[in-house]
């Protein structure tokens, strides 16, 4: 077989954002991009000769074709063997899972996770070390410095390889091994919780509705809730996985979930009620007529967690992003261990978990995860909820509003404001740091302003500087505001209002978000002039 050298030319936007690169489809479907891209990838990252890649994606259209091209390209340079999830398919907890369990080199995804997909929908690809998380900062800078120089890349003329079989199978030199995309990850899971409890629930009458909103953890949750753990048939609805997500928005939210959320707020509504987003690392958590905040439940997970097995011995420290409400900083505080703040995305909790600093950690975005491996993971956190209900025979309601009781509310809202002009976004942020010095110590009702800063971070670990993290208006109360830009959107820019109130006053507890937060939402759209910047009145979710 025949390694051909192609020649190409660099693309300008081959820059990684938070979660990988990308873009829309057809942007994709360019001759030479995705090779170019891969080729960076391979460049930067210096495989030995020989080195196992893990291969798979959300399922999502393009997939299959990108899949064939990443085979070539790896078996055209130097790749000893390509384990890929059968059909193409791997979710990104489970590629997380597999790359550490195999010891590979490291692993590519191909997701763009909760944006919508098909001819006209997105794409995105994503390169994981060897450790299966995100890789670092310092990589992904490398692998755009790479595209912005490429002259050529390496590529095996050969038949397509068929993936939709567990088979071992010879591309050039290189092996090419189909696994079974679900199998190591149930595993792990069963590992780290009471099935036989959750198992008992589930069969006592308890209610479960899981929304696998056609993305990828379908064959994930089917497999794990209603074969190994017995939830009734029907449990697990959109559980096909489907190449445009049936046309929908495959993110978790009250919003884009709404099959779900009319079930978990209608009539007979189940007990718990759970969605995950297009590549199967997002999770939003509902109860009978109650929604569960990202941050609460991490949270309550952090709280709860030594109920379940495999974190029985308790946690080594808990990490959140910045935007992330401070609700676990308390039960840190409780708990007496280190609680990290980190810039937004995956990548910056790796290191803390590889230096054993953190267990758990988590996002507002509808992410949780734990050192079991280096990405978010949805069912996990599906599963850790049902371990800890199992346990303590409540509803979701009471669990939550106990912790509140224990350790005050921290109301919470994002207001996303999306498909902007880059420009007026740009302003807002410009216009908002240029008020930093005019804007502190001022009062605003019964607000102050502690501080105003744009977040930078050093890793503890290995010492690396990020800056340009979000603008933080911090009040002296400890409620914060933060407006950012989106780094996953495709299509003009997305601003990101992040609205944070602590509240000791149980009488309180039981107010609506919306209505705890009115105040700091007004002072919100009016220092950043947001609605007069954007033409926009009201925002395009609020989660
Ligand atoms: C968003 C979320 C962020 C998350 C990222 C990737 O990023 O805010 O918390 O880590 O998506 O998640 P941004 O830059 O658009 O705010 V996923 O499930 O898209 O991999
Ligand atoms: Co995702």
């Amino acid at each position: 077989m025949n390694i051909r050298t192609v020649s190409t030319q660099p693309f300008p936007d081959q820059k990684p954002g938070t979660s990988g690169l990308r873009k829309k489809v057809p942007t994709f479907q360019q001759p030479h991009y995705l090779e170019n891209f891969v080729q960076s990838i391979f460049d930067s990252i210096a495989a030995p000769q020989g080195a196992t890649l893990v291969l798979g994606g959300d399922g999502r259209y393009y997939n299959r074709v990108a899949i064939q091209i990443i085979l070539k390209m790896a078996a055209a340079n130097g790749f000893g063997q390509v384990l890929v999830g059968r059909g193409g398919i791997l979710s990104t907890p489970a590629a997380s899972c597999v790359i550490r369990k195999y010891r590979t080199f490291g692993g590519i995804i191909l997701s763009a996770s909760h944006n919508p997909g098909g001819p006209d929908g997105d794409f995105g690809i994503k390169y994981n070390s060897g450790n299966g998380g995100p890789a670092t900062e310092t990589v992904t800078e490398e692998i755009y410095a790479k595209s912005k120089g490429i002259a050529s890349y390496r590529i095996l003329d050969a038949a397509d390889v068929p993936v939709d079989q567990l088979a071992e199978t010879k591309l050039g030199n290189m092996k090419v091994k189909i696994i079974d995309p679900v199998s190591d990850y149930s595993e792990l899971m069963e590992s780290l919780f009471d099935f036989p409890a959750i198992s008992t629930l589930l069969k006592s009458g308890f209610k479960i509705k899981f929304d696998a909103m056609h993305a990828v953890n379908g064959p994930y949750a089917k497999e794990i809730l209603e074969r190994r753990l017995g939830a009734p048939a029907g449990s697990v609805m959109n559980g096909v996985p489907l190449e445009d997500f049936g046309g929908g928005h495959p993110d978790p939210n009250l919003t884009y979930a709404h099959d779900l959320v009319e079930i978990m707020y209608g009539g007979e509504a189940p007990d718990f009620g759970a969605a995950s987003d297009g590549d199967g690392d997002r999770n939003m958590i509902l109860g009978k007529r109650f929604f569960v905040t990202p941050s609460d439940s991490l949270a309550l997970l952090a709280a709860n967690a030594t109920l379940a097995r495999g974190y029985k011995q308790g946690l080594a420290g808990v990490a959140r992003s910045m935007p992330t409400s401070a609700a676990v900083d308390r039960v840190a505080k409780a708990l007496d261990i280190p609680c990290y703040e980190t810039p937004t995305g995956w990548k910056f909790f790796g290191n803390l978990m590889d230096a054993g600093k953190v267990t758990l950690c988590g996002e507002e975005s509808f992410g949780t995860g734990s050192n079991h491996v280096r990405e978010k993971d949805g069912l996990w956190a599906v599963l850790f909820w049902l371990n800890i209900l199992a346990v303590r025979k409540q509803s979701v309601e009471s669990i939550v509003r106990e912790h509140w009781e224990k350790y005050g509310r921290n109301f919470y809202s994002r207001y996303d404001y999306e498909g902007l002009p880059t420009e007026a976004a740009n302003g807002v942020m410009q216009h908002l740091r240029e008020n930093f010095s005019l804007l502190t110590h001022k009062q605003f009702g019964s607000y102050a302003v502690e501080m105003c800063d744009d977040f930078s971070y050093i890793d503890p670990v290995d010492g690396s500087l990020s800056k340009g993290q979000g603008l933080r208006i911090l009040f002296s109360d400890g409620s914060r505001i933060i407006f950012r830009l989106s780094g996953t959107g495709t299509e003009g820019a997305t601003l990101r209002m992040y609205l944070e109130a602590f509240e000791a006053d149980v009488s309180r507890h039981h107010l609506d978000a919306q209505e705890a937060l009115k105040e700091l939402i007004r002072i919100a759209l009016d220092i950043s002039e947001l609605q007069a910047r954007t033409g926009r009145d009201q925002p395009t979710v609020i989660t």
